[in-house]
């Protein structure tokens, strides 16, 4: 039977002008394929297509011929769409910006992008987690990529830092195996994006390095609350060289400017299923609203004389120098102030390297920068399949390029003259520059050897000293959290094992951990290779200590129904809006909810797409029939309970007094419930919500 092909499907007969090409991007000129407009639809090589619909076949049942050159090709392209993830920081979400320095660093470096307050560098960022793939969810507990490409007019630097100012290991030698361990177990294919499992912590208890490393992952720090609350480090000691050749050692920060935050641990569970993208949405929906992501990048500096003097060796990556031993300068804001036009030719080709690196800026010694100055040029070969991957439009300087490095895989430039190679004689070619990058004359000395420095050697002090510059509620986030991936753990050995490193970091630390796994006793005992000496405690090691009270760049949620207080509404969103916070209706239906006046009014989100976890704080704002309806709806009594129940701050009428009860939230259970009664009761919830949580709420739920 022949099928009559629907005229919407059929061939075009239309004639199109082709659209010509634009030029774009952020200095690297490259082809834009725009979507609409009035383009032809062509293949590769630009012919033409007047069927996008159906294959070419001998007769409309008949086989499909070889001949199809467009069948072929598009199904050629599609079989390589993918390009092998990156075997760690596979999940990543990126954006363009731009960064400014205050004021002139010239006494400190000769880096042509940190001297004039009034250039804008543009950058590339890419936040990522580490362990899970590509498609994996945003809020595992694991660390966060904070990789920053910078534009600047003599190369590209990328600062490719954490948001944990340590490492695990120490060695480059030791990447493989700590990756290996972290990841889905080998036989089994899982766990996915998640360290709670026996590889990771027989890895971990075997290697005492990992201690400081492990209490701060442990810590809220590995659950952010989105990428805009987020502190980066650049990790290692860096060294930035002045126009006089002087080193001066540096530490990198990144902080954002609304102060950082995390989630507690039950709603990390529940955003991971409720939005696997909370994060990279989060991102994306901040910059296309306006409301920039900002971060003041912050410089540690110090000297020969304090490197030799400071307790802890300057080269060891599993050690930070604490902000009051010596602080943090702000030297400059970097702006996230564009989505990326495409997320695989950015977020997903962008190469970041520590190699890449200034005038200005060098390395030093430390074992496991060594060993990354090797990895991430190698990794790219795999990744992005060519030595030509700088020609990438997300990874091309936009200051000129010249040199005598030519063809290869995908080779974009064509190069012109017959001048490849250098010394040469025969016309002008580009030649090196006493300006150019020297590396610092750092002497090196000493017998070939493998073998880790003694003073690398104390692997508790720092952990101690984290942990006990935490708040209450932050230290049993990190019990709890300890507890959680050690129940995780099959093996008893590696439980008892790891207990006793917990004793060691601090008796109190691995006695509470036993406790919650009813395993008092049971630790191993282990003899630290250098038994831990007392630090004067870090409260700027608390993001709790340093939180400030605000709402700007939060969410509140606003639970309505039918017949809602317009009138409440506005003074909410005015209020809410004023401190730089967004409001967000939520309703049980989609379609919206009806005014008192006969009138609807749109919301943002339906309930059951909704939960409280979105938000910083809630409000209900119910007529006493919604109050009474929704206290018998599921989704209404989890979004409430589970507010509660994270600490949030809940504003409500009195039409919401049945909800409440559903929910077991007393009226009077602290001052984070506060009744919008009248009208100026706005302020109060809005105040109250500036202090983001009620950690006083917290040990009276939690029995055990
Ligand atoms: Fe990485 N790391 N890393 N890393 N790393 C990669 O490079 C590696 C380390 C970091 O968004 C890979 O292009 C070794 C510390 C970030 O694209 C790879 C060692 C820190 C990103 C690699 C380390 C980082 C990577 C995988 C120990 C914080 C994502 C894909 C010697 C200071 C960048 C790629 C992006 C990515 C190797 C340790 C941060 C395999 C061998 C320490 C943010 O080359």
């Amino acid at each position: 039977m022949t099928k009559r092909v629907p005229p919407s499907t059929s061939s075009a007969t239309t004639t199109h002008t082709p659209a010509p090409p634009t030029r774009r991007g952020h200095g690297g000129e490259t082809h834009q394929q725009s979507p609409g407009g009035d383009g032809t639809l062509t293949t590769n090589q630009g012919t033409p297509i007047s069927d996008n619909q159906n294959s070419l076949r001998a007769g409309t049942r008949g086989a499909t011929l070889l001949e199809d050159f467009v069948l072929r090709e598009k199904i050629t392209h599609f079989d390589h769409e993918r390009i092998p993830e990156r075997i760690v920081h596979a999940r990543g979400s990126g954006a363009h910006g731009y960064f400014q320095v205050y004021e002139p660093l010239t006494e400190l470096t000769r880096a042509a992008f940190l001297q004039d307050p009034a250039q804008k560098t543009r950058v590339f960022v890419r936040f990522s987690t580490v362990a899970g793939g590509a498609g994996s969810v945003d809020l595992p507990r694991d660390v966060r990529g904070f990789a920053v490409k910078f534009y600047t007019e003599e190369g590209n630097f990328d600062l490719v830092g954490n948001n944990i100012p340590v490492f695990f290991i120490q060695d480059a030698m030791k990447f493989p195996d700590l990756v290996h361990s972290v990841k889905m177990e080998a036989d089994r294919g899982f766990p996915q994006a998640a360290s709670a499992h026996d590889t990771f912590w027989d890895f971990a208890s075997l290697m005492p390095e990992t201690m400081h490393m492990l209490t701060w992952a442990m810590s809220d720090r590995a659950i952010p609350r989105s990428l805009r609350m987020m502190e980066g480090f650049g990790v290692h000691t860096f060294r930035l060289i002045n126009a006089a050749g002087k080193s001066t050692f540096v530490k990198f920060h990144w902080r954002p400017t609304i102060g950082s935050q995390s989630v507690l641990w039950d709603e990390a569970v529940k955003i991971s299923g409720a939005d696997p993208d909370f994060h990279r949405r989060d991102l994306w929906e901040a910059i296309e609203s306006g409301n920039f992501p900002e971060y003041e990048l912050g410089l540690q500096v110090f000297d020969e004389a304090f490197a030799d003097e400071f307790e802890f060796d300057i080269l060891d990556a599993t050690k930070l120098i604490p902000e009051e031993v010596v602080p943090v300068r702000l030297v400059g804001k970097m702006v996230l102030d564009r989505n990326p036009d495409n997320f695989f030719a950015e977020t997903e080709q962008v190469a970041y390297h520590p190699g890449h690196v200034v005038p200005g800026i060098d390395f030093t010694e430390d074992p496991l920068l060594q060993g990354r100055l090797f990895s991430y040029l190698d990794t790219q070969l795999s990744r992005l399949g060519s030595s030509n991957f700088h020609e990438i439009p997300i990874n091309r300087p936009v200051c000129p390029l010249r040199n005598f490095q030519r063809d290869g895989h995908m080779r974009q430039t064509v190069a012109q003259g017959r001048l490849n190679y250098e010394p040469n004689s025969l016309g002008p070619s580009p030649r090196e520059v006493a300006h150019g990058f020297a590396s610092h004359p750092a002497p090196q000395s000493g017998p070939k050897v493998r073998e880790r420095s003694e003073t690398f050697a104390d692997h508790y002090s720092q952990a101690r000293l984290f942990y006990r510059s935490q708040t209450e509620p932050e230290r049993l986030h990190i019990i709890k959290a300890f507890s959680f991936e050690l129940g995780k753990v099959e093996t008893l050995a590696v439980r008892t094992r790891m207990l006793g490193h917990l004793h060691n970091i601090e008796p109190s630390l691995g006695a509470a951990v036993e406790k919650a796994l009813r395993m008092e006793g049971a630790a191993d005992r282990i003899e630290p290779a250098r038994p831990p000496i007392e630090l004067s405690a870090s409260p700027a090691l608390s993001m709790l200590h340093k939180a400030p009270e605000t709402l700007k760049g939060r969410k509140i949620g606003v639970l309505i129904s039918d017949d809602s207080d317009m009138a409440l509404l506005d003074a909410l969103k005015n209020a809410i809006s004023a401190e730089g916070a967004e409001l967000k209706l939520i309703a049980p239906w989609v379609g919206g909810v009806r005014t008192s006046k006969g009138g609807v009014l749109a919301i943002d989100h339906a309930l059951v797409a909704a939960p409280s976890v979105f938000f910083d704080a809630v409000a209900l704002v119910l007529s006493v029939g919604a109050g009474a309806l929704l206290a018998k709806d599921a989704a209404a009594v989890d979004f409430v309970r589970d507010a509660f129940g994270h600490l949030k701050v809940i504003g409500h009428t009195a039409g919401a007094a049945p909800l409440l009860a559903k929910a077991n939230v007393a009226h009077s259970a602290d001052d984070g419930i506060v009744s919008l009664a009248v009208l100026q009761s706005v302020n109060t919830f809005v105040g109250v919500a500036k202090r983001q949580r009620i950690w006083a709420r917290e040990p009276t739920l939690h029995a055990l």
